[in-house]
C-alpha cells in the first residue's frame, strides 16, 4: 500500500521528497526513507487506536471491532463509556518524519487476552511508547513489564484525558516503578503533532541505547 506525504495540520513539516543518491554509474537515484518499526502499547481504551489514527498518512488499518455484549462483561469500561469498538487484533499505521525516516506503527490489542500476539507484533521494532490513562494505572503494567523484559527501548506517554491527569509524573514513574532512564511524557492521542513529539522521544531512546 502506498503510504505518501501528508498534509501537515500540526505546524511541523512532512516532506514529500526524497533524497537523491548518485550510484557508481554517476546516475541519481532515490533513496527510499528507512523503515522503522515502533509498537504502541497500553492498556483497553488508554488511546492507542486514536494515536496511530491521528498521526498516520495512510488511512490506518485497525482491526476494531463492536464490543459485544460478552466483550462488555470482560472489559472495564467505565472510564470509557463512549467507547462502542475495541482493538481485536493490532492497528497498523505509518509516518514519514523526513526524506531519510518512515516510521510503521503497530499497535498492540489492549487486551490481556490477547497477551499471545505480543511477540509477534514487537518482531524486528527499535522500540514501543506505551500510553497510560492515570485513572487506570494498572492497566499498563503489562506493557511496561513487557518492554523491560524484552529490554526493547521505550517511552511512557500519560494521555491527558480532558486535559486532567490523575496522578503527577513523578506519582506515575513511581507506582510503575520505571526507572529514570525511561521518558515520561504527557501527550494527547487526538494531537498529531503531539504524537510525534511523543514517537520522536522514543526514536531518542532506541538510538541512545544503539550508542548513536
Ligand atoms: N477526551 C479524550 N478522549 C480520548 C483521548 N484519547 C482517546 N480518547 C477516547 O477514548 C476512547 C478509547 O480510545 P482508543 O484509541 O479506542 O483506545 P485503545 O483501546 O487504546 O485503542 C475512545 O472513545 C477515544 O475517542 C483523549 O486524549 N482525550
Ligand atoms: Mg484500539
Amino acid at each position: 500500500m502506498a503510504c505518501g506525504p501528508s498534509p501537515t495540520p500540526g505546524g511541523y513539516s512532512v516532506t514529500p521528497t526524497e533524497p537523491l543518491v548518485r550510484t557508481s554509474a554517476g546516475q541519481a537515484a532515490v533513496r527510499p526513507p528507512l523503515p522503522v518499526k515502533l509498537v504502541i502499547a497500553g492498556g483497553f481504551g488508554v488511546g492507542k487506536t486514536t494515536a496511530v489514527g491521528s498521526i498516520s498518512e495512510i488511512e490506518p488499518l485497525t482491526t476494531e471491532a463492536a464490543i459485544t455484549e460478552v466483550a462488555a462483561g470482560v472489559d472495564d469500561l467505565s472510564h470509557t463509556p463512549r467507547k462502542t469498538t475495541t482493538t481485536v487484533a493490532m492497528d497498523f499505521g505509518c509516518i514519514t518524519i523526513d526524506p531519510t525516516l518512515k516510521l510503521y506503527l503497530f499497535g498492540t490489542p489492549g487486551q490481556e487476552r490477547f497477551g499471545f500476539m505480543w511477540d509477534d507484533i514487537v518482531e524486528g521494532a527499535v522500540g514501543g511508547l506505551v500510553i497510560v490513562d492515570t485513572r487506570r494505572l494498572d492497566d499498563c503494567y503489562a506493557a511496561v513489564d513487557y518492554f523491560e523484559h524484552k529490554q526493547i527501548p521505550f517511552a511512557v506517554a500519560v494521555n491527558a484525558f480532558d486535559g486532567q491527569i490523575a496522578h503527577t509524573l513523578d506519582e506515575v514513574r513511581w507506582a510503575l516503578d520505571v526507572s529514570e532512564g525511561v521518558p515520561l511524557l504527557v501527550f494527547d492521542a487526538r494531537e498529531r503533532g503531539s504524537v510525534r513529539d511523543a514517537l520522536l522521544v522514543v526514536l531518542e531512546q532506541a538510538l541512545a541505547r544503539s550508542g548513536g
